[in-house]
């Protein structure tokens, strides 16, 4: 196989396969920010994407798709049950979002998520050149970085975490605890969403392993010495300009004012946007908004809640009780308060295409962000790029690694349901000049601090680590 520079590992290839109606396959870019802000890197520098298809059993070679060499990983139907539908998702998700739902430990998940971390690491070990990179993604592939390391010494590796470490009194649960440190460790640069994350893996690190650690940096013992690993924050973003575009089409707009009239024309749109994922904390908000209104501090002629709910994991047990549990809620508040004329809540369990969001974006005056736990939250950031006339209130949970940075929102501690009531009473009733204050310094942040200073930050340190490794 011809070697490349650069070498993207991720838990799915930056692509969709699409089946026309004459059943003719294609491939279509996926709209994800990772591939937005990896494309112009692996331009330069001759890169290759290693991940999984989406599809089980589907044995493909490597092909180039929009300029972007795609290195397929095959997973049989089991593996994607025990290796992603179970470790990966019923194990790490839940024990890393700090327990909101129980992890289940099942020896035999276990021992495919090694065995397909395996297959992952030999793809990435062969795609890549002498004294090339490998970049690692994401909490399905934390063995990786050992891996690759192990057969491949000369290649610069890092890794980064897209969701929560957790503290180690919870991590401490995992029975593969140490393993997966170790896993981790192979690489160079360990990046995390926020500093918090990075502290609780270094104290994992201290406590478990007992390597030496000072400040960023953990001594890992080798046969000749040790090696460094840096482990630190480089807060991910969004790839801006696909946001600043749709918002200046005269369709987006149109659609945007459309979404409105078609509501009713309430004074007040509040908007949701979520994977329905226990994370996020939909259940608190419908429950906070499902009191006001039964209050009467907010009036169903005047405030609409849309609330988009797409369709995640659907085959994870935990996901299908959340979706009846939502949809219990959202069936009695809308038969307790709606009028003919007026729905309280507008429940969409649907992905939509982008333009759709944007437009829904733009229609929202106030934007609810709710998560219980969340690495980051790239929703919250891209509501604030649409936000072109400084307009527009954002209710932000404290507990998401978007928090750190977007201090100008109306941060709340989602557990707590007055004060979220009271959150998005104040967002509902700010002031246009509040909004405006407020906005202008959020916009200024994820303007400023997008998806490509995102990894640029994080390939700097590896550049960096790699010219001061012993
Ligand atoms: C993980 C971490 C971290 C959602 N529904 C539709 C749709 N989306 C898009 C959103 C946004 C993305 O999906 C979701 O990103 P989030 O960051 O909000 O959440 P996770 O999926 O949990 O992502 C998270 C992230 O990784 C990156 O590191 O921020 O903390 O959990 O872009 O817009 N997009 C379209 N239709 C939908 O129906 N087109």
């Amino acid at each position: 196989m011809t070697a490349y520079e650069f070498v993207v590992v991720a838990n799915r290839l930056p692509v969709d396969r699409t089946v026309g109606d004459d059943g003719s396959e294609a491939w279509r870019t996926s709209p994800g920010g990772l591939v937005a802000a990896l494309e112009p890197v692996m331009r330069a520098v001759d890169g290759a994407w290693v991940g999984w298809p989406g599809q089980p059993d589907v044995e493909l070679e490597p092909f180039t798709e929009h300029g972007i060499r795609l290195v397929p990983i095959t997973l049989s139907a089991q593996e994607v049950e025990e290796f992603y539908e179970g470790f990966a998702n019923d194990t790490i998700w839940p024990l890393y979002h700090d327990v909101i739902a129980p992890p289940q430990y099942h020896r035999e998940w276990w021992d495919a998520y090694v065995t397909v971390n395996r297959r992952f690491a030999e793809a990435a070990a062969s795609a890549v050149k002498e004294n090339g990179t490998v970049w690692v993604h994401d909490y399905q592939l934390q063995l990786v970085p050992e891996m690759v390391r192990s057969l491949r010494p000369d290649v610069t590796v890092g890794y980064f975490h897209h969701i929560p470490f957790p503290m180690h009194g919870l991590y401490a649960q995992l029975p593969w605890r140490d393993q997966v440190l170790r896993g981790l460790l192979g690489a160079d640069v360990v990046g995390f969403q926020r500093p918090q994350d990075a502290t609780y893996f270094l104290a994992a690190v201290r406590r478990r392993l007992k390597y030496d650690v000072k400040q960023a940096t953990v001594a890992v013992p080798t046969p000749d010495g040790h090696r460094r690993v840096i482990a630190k924050a480089f807060p991910i973003s969004i790839d801006t300009s696909p946001y600043l575009e749709l918002i200046a089409k005269p369709e987006v707009q149109v659609r945007a004012a459309e979404i409105r009239h078609s509501l009713g024309n309430p004074k007040k749109i509040l908007l949701g946007v979520d994977r329905l994922d226990y994370t996020k904390g939909i259940r608190h908000r419908i429950k906070a908004y499902g009191e006001l209104l039964a209050e009467g501090r907010l009036n169903v002629e005047d405030v609409t809640f849309i609330q988009v709910a797409s369709p995640s994991r659907e085959r994870v047990d935990a996901y299908v009780h959340l979706r009846d549990e939502i949809e219990l809620a959202v069936g009695r508040i809308n038969g307790n308060t709606d009028t003919v004329g007026h729905s309280a809540i507008r429940y969409l369990h649907q992905a939509f295409p982008r333009e759709e969001m944007v437009a829904l974006y733009l229609a929202a005056d106030v934007m609810l962000v709710t998560a219980l736990r969340d690495g980051m939250n790239l929703v919250a950031k891209e509501y604030i790029a649409t936000r072109a006339d400084n307009r527009g209130a954002l209710v932000l949970s404290e507990f998401t690694g978007a928090a750190d940075e977007l201090r100008q929102a109306v941060l709340v501690n989602p557990h707590d349901i007055e004060f979220l009531k009271d959150a998005i009473m104040t967002a509902v009733e700010m002031p246009p000049t509040e909004q405006s204050r407020r906005m202008r310094a959020l916009r200024r942040r994820v303007l400023e601090h997008d998806v490509s200073a995102w990894s640029s930050s994080f390939l700097e340190a590896l550049a960096s680590s790699r010219s001061t490794r012993s």
